[in-house]
């Protein structure tokens, strides 16, 4: 592989200087605890833009106008400025030397810049032992001619990302208001602010150090983003707990891939490391680019129920329960989007902040789009299969399931002519597809959401107001579910068989998404998919196909797939093993796991790391090629498969709630 990364079996390092120096570097330096996250830009004083430095909390978002909030770009705890030989470091081109190195079993960041005949070395983390704690140190021989200085910036402001991929907004936005330093003695300074609109007033505490030991200027730095006292902390003693913390959450997490090469190794330890790094620490969820950036103004997606819950369950209980709920917790924000839609029960937006309100401003996707709420309810449907649950708990899921229901019966249209229910102006999995009729995953999972629905009630967990039950019913038997006896399989939806023909090796010659080249409004008249739709509905329900159905799905659309979402490459993957395609489902999951240290799509320096797409890739590791059943219809777990070069795979994983540990 011609790569810019060196790849170790525990680390990822970037030495060629303009590599180094790009904006993707930042993204694949990123630090994060799930609390906090650090986009790592290079100490370059006064020569970053107002939204370059990229620091976020979880579930810090403000107003950008009325309604739509955005993840608060948060003042930057510490703005280094480094100077050798007479100079201030502020642009990357004063470098002669930039080497970037994150040690994945620690957590710890190393970076070596030289400029002005000096060097210095830093040294970064984000605790895992108090997630509220980061910290830097900085060292350089102790030349007359060089300082380091470090202190607060609240300069900094938002650059909300349009939810339309291809329109780029300019226009700042500052959410940051009365920030005040105050010195408290002893190196301990505090930085006090607001977010614009006062929904969040914060307190970062900082403890500096600086000394000189063995002809060696050093600077240690601590912070505390919640205000606490740092007056007893030490820098060396934070830094080894956390890596200590780190290190002990890896004996459960690796997964050791026996005899692979040391890049794969490592790919899939920083795609497992991203994981760490992204979990919350509270109910809330995880959003599409975690906290590595703002792109969809830091919204939370599909993703986390479909493509991150579902590691989560074999991975760590903890943030299984609050993926898990934050939906619930946010049933009343569902009812209300459904009521403003003048739909019944609850609909769960398709972007979602903290509040669980609908952010998505386009009107195809954010109205159309609606699937997600039968995929909030198959999630919870999985996390109360994996554990097991108190009474409460599964009352309050049983509730999301009747009202989610509720909702989808009121959304489809009942023709009494043909005597069946259809689902109009709705927008799939495959957003090529533009706004069509009847797509057969959204009808089939919401078919799946009545199901559990009416199995809660039978189970004495909901009550369902009168009539209720003989109304599911029927409409599980009469939704419309789109076949094609051409095809010999699930038809995509109604529309499907009028698209235009096209070769899609004409159409995309390259990693490139179509969507650069081409405007929706023609991708939408054309027989190409954006991601899967059908093969992921296989995913989900496989018993909906016979096995030669699920084959004719794969050769009719996996062949038309542009893989022009993220999560297309890992969702291959793992659909390929599920029909026991081995060198397909490596091809696939090799490209997914590289997908950002490679940036392979050419956007991991724009929108940071592709959280969702890394969930997958993990669950086509575990639930493809390890076997286990990702849906409560794979009756048992399937045989292992493992890549030619691969002998054993060691790893843990959660049985009913307890750590099991496998070598297959
Ligand atoms: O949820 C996805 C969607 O499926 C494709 N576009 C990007 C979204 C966020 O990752």
């Amino acid at each position: 592989m011609n790569s810019k990364v060196k790849y170790d079996s525990w680390s990822i390092t970037v030495d060629d200087l303009s590599y180094a120096c790009d904006k993707w570097a930042s993204a694949l330096f990123f630090l994060g605890n799930g609390h906090a996250g650090i986009r790592n830009r290079l100490p370059l004083s006064s020569g970053l833009g107002l939204t370059e430095r990229g620091i976020f909390i979880e579930g810090v978002f403000e107003y950008i106008r009325r309604g739509i909030t955005d993840m608060v770009n948060l003042p930057d705890p510490f703005d280094l400025k480094l100077s050798a030989g007479g100079t201030i470091l502020t642009s990357c081109s004063q470098l002669s030397l930039c080497s970037r190195s994150l040690d994945l079993r620690k957590g710890i960041l190393t970076t070596v810049l030289a400029f002005g005949g000096r060097e210095f070395r830093i040294e970064q983390f984000a605790s895992h032992h108090d997630r509220n704690i980061a910290g830097i140190r900085v060292s350089t021989a102790a030349y007359p001619d060089v300082s380091i200085e470090d202190s607060f910036c609240a300069d900094v402001a938002n650059i909300p990302v349009s939810d339309d991929q291809k329109t780029s907004n300019e226009e700042v936005i500052t959410l940051i208001k009365d920030a005040a330093v105050s010195c408290k003695g002893n190196g301990i300074m505090s930085l006090s602010f607001s977010t614009v609109c006062g929904t969040h007033s914060l307190t970062f505490t900082k403890k500096n150090r600086d000394y000189i030991c063995d002809g060696t200027l050093i600077h240690e730095s601590l912070v505390s983003f919640c205000g606490g006292d740092l007056s007893c902390a030490d820098y060396e003693e934070e830094r080894d707990k956390s890596a200590e913390a780190l290190s002990s959450l890896w004996q459960r997490r690796d997964i050791l891939l026996e005899g692979a090469s040391i890049s794969l190794q490592c790919a899939l330890r920083f795609n497992i490391f991203q994981l760490i790094q992204n979990a919350p620490s509270c109910d809330i969820s995880i959003g599409a680019r975690g906290l590595t950036h703002g792109r969809y103004k830091g919204c939370y997606f599909w993703d986390t129920d479909v493509f991150l819950l579902p590691y989560y369950l074999l991975a760590d209980r903890s943030v299984a329960e609050h993926l898990a709920r934050y939906r619930i917790r946010n049933l009343d924000a569902a009812r209300r989007v459904s009521a403003s839609l003048n739909t019944r029960g609850a609909r769960y937006p398709w972007m979602a902040s903290l509040d669980g309100s609908e952010q998505c401003e386009s009107w195809d996707t954010g109205k159309c789009e609606m699937h997600i709420s039968a995929d909030v309810a198959w999630a919870l449907s999985r996390y109360d299969a994996a554990f097991d649950l108190a009474e409460d708990e599964r009352m309050a899921i049983a509730e999301v399931y009747a009202e989610t229901a509720r909702f989808w019966l009121s959304r489809f249209t009942y023709s009494s002519e043909r005597d069946c229910y259809d689902l109009i102006f709705v927008k799939g999995p495959d957003e090529y597809c533009g706004v069509t009729s009847n797509n057969a995953y959204t009808n089939h999972m919401a078919i799946l959401n009545v199901c559990l629905a009416l199995r809660a009630c039978d189970e004495g967990l909901i009550r369902l107001e009168d009539g209720e039950r003989e109304k599911f019913s029927d409409f599980i038997m009469k939704v419309k579910r789109p076949y094609s006896g051409r095809l010999g399989t699930i038809l995509e939806d109604d529309n499907y068989l009028n698209l235009e023909d096209v070769d899609l090796s004409v159409l995309k010659e390259s990693d490139k998404p179509l969507y650069w080249t081409y405007d929706y409004d023609t991708l939408q008249r054309l027989r190409v998919l954006k991601q899967p739709d059908v093969l992921l509905l296989y995913l989900m329900q496989p018993s909906l196909f016979t096995v030669q159905e699920a084959e004719r799905a794969w050769d009719e659309y996996e062949a038309r797939c542009a893989h022009d979402s993220t999560l297309s490459w890992p969702l291959h993957a793992l659909i390929a093993y599920k029909l026991g395609k081995e060198e397909e489902a490596w091809k696939y999951l090799r490209k997914s796991l590289f997908l950002d240290l490679e940036n392979l799509m050419q956007n991991t320096h724009s929108e940071g790391l592709h959280i969702g797409a890394m969930g997958a890739s993990l669950e086509a590791v575990l639930y493809g090629m390890l076997g286990h059943a990702f849906s409560s219809d794979e009756k048992t777990d399937s045989s292992p498969q493992l890549p030619d070069d691969v002998s054993h795979v060691s790893y843990c994983f959660l049985e009913k709630g307890e750590f099991r540990h496998r070598r297959v």
